[in-house]
């Protein structure tokens, strides 16, 4: 069946995360009726003998793989076994049963830390594999790649079509906002309210504040993800992005005009960097007729709000 007929099977790897609750979303937005999904009790990823059974059970035509163990810089640094071993394992399982019980397409995403830690900018395609990665974050950029080169694989000798997709950070609903684990946006929107709350005018930031990302808001990943579905059915991989990016100095001072704005940044450079810039190249994309649309002031207010709405209470 098409990704057209409202009936398809659907499996969305992860739909409890950031992204896979937003390909959720946006699929029964658009009137999807078999989405299938399975909590981490009911199937843990890692076990490839329980994925066979859920998919032999299930049968899903089209798999959305975004599950994983994620997280920011620090999580990075601080858990690299699991990072590995986690994303290592429910790539293969999940690769390997959509070969086995004929999906008629799967669509697995990496991340932009996959590419050299001095890779040229913007980063483009072909860039992947071109020098050393970034030490805080290799080895969940092994595990990234080697689930690009599994779906690669599985394409060349079986004939499957799977493909790959590389987003740049992200942020939105149902984002981490642990401060040990998160990513800088939601651990930054945290800051800012708890001080406000607080009414202290002082928030710390970590790093030097130079390091640049490029932020997509989840909607619109999930946006893309749907629409690379349906128009990309190559072997290489094609990046996810917003084309635009700015320093982590700039991004504190978006937040706390939005959150906190008579606070001042103190920066705790006891903390890394990570990666200097990585900006994707998205001529790819942008030929063939996708960009994003959720701006970054607007997606970090509406961030925000959501955060006000569900954690506001347990944060502050
Ligand atoms: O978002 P983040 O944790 O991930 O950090 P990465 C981005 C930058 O923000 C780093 C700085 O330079 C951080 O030092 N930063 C400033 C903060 N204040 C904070 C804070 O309070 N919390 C956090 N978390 N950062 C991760 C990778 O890299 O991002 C993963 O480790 C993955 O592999 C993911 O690719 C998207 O962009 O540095």
């Amino acid at each position: 069946m098409a990704l057209s007929n409202p009936k398809v099977r659907i499996y969305v790897a992860g739909h409890r995360g950031l992204v896979g609750s937003a390909i959720v979303r946006r699929l029964e937005r658009e009137g999807f009726t078999n989405i299938l999904t399975a909590t981490r009790d009911q199937l843990d990823l890692r076990d490839q003998a329980a994925v066979n059974d859920w998919f032999r059970a299930n049968r899903p035509e089209y798999v959305f793989l975004v599950a994983g163990t994620v997280g920011g810089i620090w999580a990075n640094t601080t858990r690299p076994a699991e990072f590995i071993y986690d994303n290592m394992m429910i790539h293969a399982t999940v690769v390997h049963a959509a070969h086995r019980f004929d999906v008629g397409k799967l669509l697995y995403l990496g991340s932009s830390c996959i590419y050299p830690r001095n890779c040229p900018q913007p980063m483009k395609e072909a860039y992947l594999l071109g020098g050393p990665l970034e030490p805080t974050n290799e080895p969940y950029a092994i595990a990234k790649i080697a689930g690009i080169k599994l779906c690669q694989a599985y394409r060349r000798q079986y004939g499957s079509s799977f493909i790959s997709a590389i987003p740049t950070n992200l942020y939105g609903p149902n984002d981490n906002f642990d401060l040990e684990s998160s990513h800088v946006l939601p651990a930054l929107i945290r800051k800012f309210h708890e001080a406000r709350i607080a009414g202290r005018n002082e928030v710390i930031v970590w790093g030097s504040g130079s390091p640049r990302r490029e932020l997509l808001h989840v909607d619109d990943l999930a946006d893309a993800c749907l629409f690379v579905m349906r128009n990309w059915d190559e072997e290489d991989h094609i990046n996810v992005g917003t084309g635009e990016d700015l320093s982590i100095r700039e991004l504190a001072e978006k937040i706390r005009d939005i959150v906190h704005p008579p606070a001042r940044l103190v920066w705790d450079t006891t903390k890394p960097d990570g990666m200097p810039r990585k900006l994707l190249d998205v001529t790819r994309l942008h030929d063939l007729g996708w960009r994003h649309s959720t701006g970054l002031e607007e997606g970090i207010a509406s961030t925000y709000r959501w955060f006000l709405e569900h954690h506001a209470g347990t944060a502050g």
